[in-house]
């Protein structure tokens, strides 16, 4: 393996952030959201990704997150190398690495991430509209579901953040950006925020190094001062044999 050796390494008490989007599961069997042929080239946020759509026609988000949920439960979709690469920096490197992930797919769960932020919630929860009770759940989701907390039907939703909505863990997020040694984005296309302004946020507040890895140049890339694109499978593991092999 070729060995990606960062230009600036952390010190080694330093805290690790990193951000991953759609890309690192790619790999792994699962499609992106706005590559060529992506999910939403298929149908339109606005329809099957907001609370308006879930009120309008909540039939037809299940159908979109049922469609979802079972293909991500499907055997042949399993983490990658990019996951397990992370999964050894969390076990090696001497200071915190906290993944915060916006997928809501379980691979780097599975992978076996410990120190992990689902900011955009997770296919592997529903909750109910009018209680917020969480359940488990990795089968369908319909209007005929009845809440077992407060027993309204109909209410169940994905427990997942939908556009217009307020991400998960935002004040535990934005203190690990403000005070990190180095901030990594992987697979994102930068276009989803507040995701998409960590890296901002990490330039203003923290003396942080800034790398992205990405198949290619994020909407972001010019904030970065470090960045390799390229299949994460390949970056991933790459970055993180440099980053070990510098402690
Ligand atoms: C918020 C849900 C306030 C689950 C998702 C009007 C009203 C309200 C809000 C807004 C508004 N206008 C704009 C906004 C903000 C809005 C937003 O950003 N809209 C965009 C479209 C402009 N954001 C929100 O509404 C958020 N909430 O703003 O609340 C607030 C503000 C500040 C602080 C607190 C609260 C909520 C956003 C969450 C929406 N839910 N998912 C689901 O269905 O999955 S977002 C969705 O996009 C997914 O979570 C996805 O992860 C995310 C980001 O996409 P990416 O992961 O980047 O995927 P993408 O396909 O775009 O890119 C993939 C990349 O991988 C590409 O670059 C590609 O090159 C690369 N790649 C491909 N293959 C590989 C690879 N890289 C490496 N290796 C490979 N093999």
């Amino acid at each position: 393996m070729n060995i990606l050796t960062p230009p600036v390494s952390p010190p080694r008490d330093g805290r690790i952030v990193i951000l991953t989007g759609a890309g690192i599961s790619k790999e792994s069997g699962l499609e992106t959201f706005r590559d060529a042929g992506g999910i939403w080239s298929k149908v339109r946020l606005e329809d099957v990704a907001t609370p308006e759509a879930f009120a309008r026609d909540p039939e037809r988000c299940h159908a979109f997150y049922n469609m979802r949920r079972a293909r991500h439960g499907a055997a042949d979709i399993q983490p990658n190398a990019a996951h397990h690469a992370l999964v050894k920096l969390e076990a090696q490197w001497p200071g915190e690495v906290l993944v915060v992930t916006q997928n809501v797919d379980t691979l780097h769960d599975r992978a076996g991430s410990k120190n992990l932020i689902h900011m955009h919630g997770t296919y592997n929860q529903a909750r109910c509209n009018r209680c917020e009770h969480v359940i488990p759940n990795t089968g369908d989701l319909s209007t005929s579901d009845v809440c077992t907390a407060c027993g309204e039907a109909g209410g169940m939703r994905p427990n997942v953040v939908w556009f217009g909505e307020m991400p998960m863990e935002m004040a535990r997020i934005y203190d690990a950006l403000s005070d990190c040694a180095l901030f990594l984005s992987i697979g994102t296309s930068g276009n989803v925020y507040p995701a998409a302004g960590f890296v901002a946020v990490v330039r203003k507040h923290a003396a942080a190094h800034t790398a992205e890895l990405n198949l290619e140049p994020s909407a972001g890339a010019t904030l970065f001062a470090e960045a390799h694109y390229g299949p994460a499978t390949e970056t991933v593991p790459a970055y993180v044999e440099g980053l070990l092999q510098s402690l």
